[in-house]
């Protein structure tokens, strides 16, 4: 975002086909082992806790428009832990341990403490939610998200009246995110929305997409989805939810605070100051399309800012 003055790339970037159609297989393999091994009774230890998923609804938030092509959405990714070009995720994160995986919860909060991830989103109530993902950069794709609402969460933790911002963080460890040790952000990666963003029903929180858990290089082991907020707002890898008083400090807007606001809010009128935001490029179209206000989702969340100066608060 910071490194380019020409905000979209080539199909080019996009790693070859062969890798993830492989790496596919490898999970499904091991999910059928994990299945036979639980239909043949025998006791599968801690290590073995399964993160099999069951989705038990579906919604498609984006009914007229294809998929994204699966190799793209594993292969052309932001997640400057793991590199800032676009294939540097998927190859640099290919080893980064997501299991066991646990969250801490603080702040102005109920129920604070440190929950395995199996203990904060029920694996076997889960949803499939397809939602347009549209990077600041100007480039879109459609993805098929695996998780729970964040609302969902937050119920299970039970946040005080107090709270009136909720933080997220991601994963600080240079060892195995190499990104970290170029100061490119300042680590780790900090997100945050308003308590009645997080508590909307799109606001989401993802633990697979397509029919897998989710790949490293996307976020694994769970990751926030805000479809009418630019990608950035969208924190890979979760390692703390905080819930406070005062609008928390985020990453992107520490560094650039005229190019990426707290809101970030989808919107066409207003231009990336190296950028215009009135069109983007949906990746595996030749063809450039409109952005939409709120990214389509303005019905669901337009009222969310009534009053507000969309301008001032970009
Ligand atoms: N921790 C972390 N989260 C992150 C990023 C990142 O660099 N680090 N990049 C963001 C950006 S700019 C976008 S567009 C989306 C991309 O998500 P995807 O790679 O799964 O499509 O992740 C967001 N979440
Ligand atoms: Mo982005």
């Amino acid at each position: 975002m910071l490194f380019r003055n020409k905000p979209d790339l080539t199909e080019n970037d996009v790693t070859s086909k062969g890798l993830y159609l492989r790496r596919r297989e490898f999970i499904r393999l091991g999910a059928g082992v994990l299945g036979a091994m639980t239909l043949g009774g025998l006791a599968c230890g801690p290590a073995m806790a399964a993160r099999s998923l069951k989705i038990v609804k579906k919604t498609n938030l984006t009914p007229d428009e294809k998929l994204t092509n699966y190799d793209a959405v594993v292969g052309y990714n932001n997640f400057y832990e793991f590199g800032t070009g676009k294939t540097d995720p998927a190859e640099n994160a290919k080893g980064f341990v997501t299991d066991p995986w646990s969250v801490k919860i603080d702040g102005e909060v109920e129920k604070p403490g440190i929950y395995a991830l199996e203990d904060l989103i029920d694996f076997n109530q889960l949803e499939q939610r397809i939602y347009r993902l549209r990077c600041v950069e100007a480039w879109s794709m459609v993805i098929p998200w695996i998780g729970v609402p964040l609302a969902c969460v937050m119920k299970k933790v039970a946040p005080l009246s107090k709270a009136k911002y909720v933080a997220f963080e991601t994963l600080l460890d240079p060892k195995q995110m190499p990104g970290q040790h170029r100061s490119v952000l300042n680590w780790p990666y900090r997100e945050g929305l308003r308590m009645d963003e997080a508590a909307h029903d799109l606001t989401f929180l993802a633990v697979g997409l397509f029919d897998d858990i989710l790949p490293n290089q996307n976020g694994a082991p769970v990751r926030l989805v805000v479809p009418w907020k630019y990608g950035f707002k969208s924190i890979k890898s979760i390692v703390r939810i905080s819930f406070t008083e005062q609008q928390p400090p985020t990453s992107w807007n520490m560094l650039a605070p005229r190019e990426y606001g707290f809101y970030a809010n989808v919107n066409p009128a207003v231009s990336h100051p190296r950028w215009s935001q009135a069109t983007e490029r949906r990746i595996g179209n030749f063809f450039r399309q409109d952005t939409l206000p709120f990214n389509g989702y303005a019905e669901q969340v337009a009222g969310l800012y009534s009053g507000m100066d969309l301008r001032k608060n970009y």
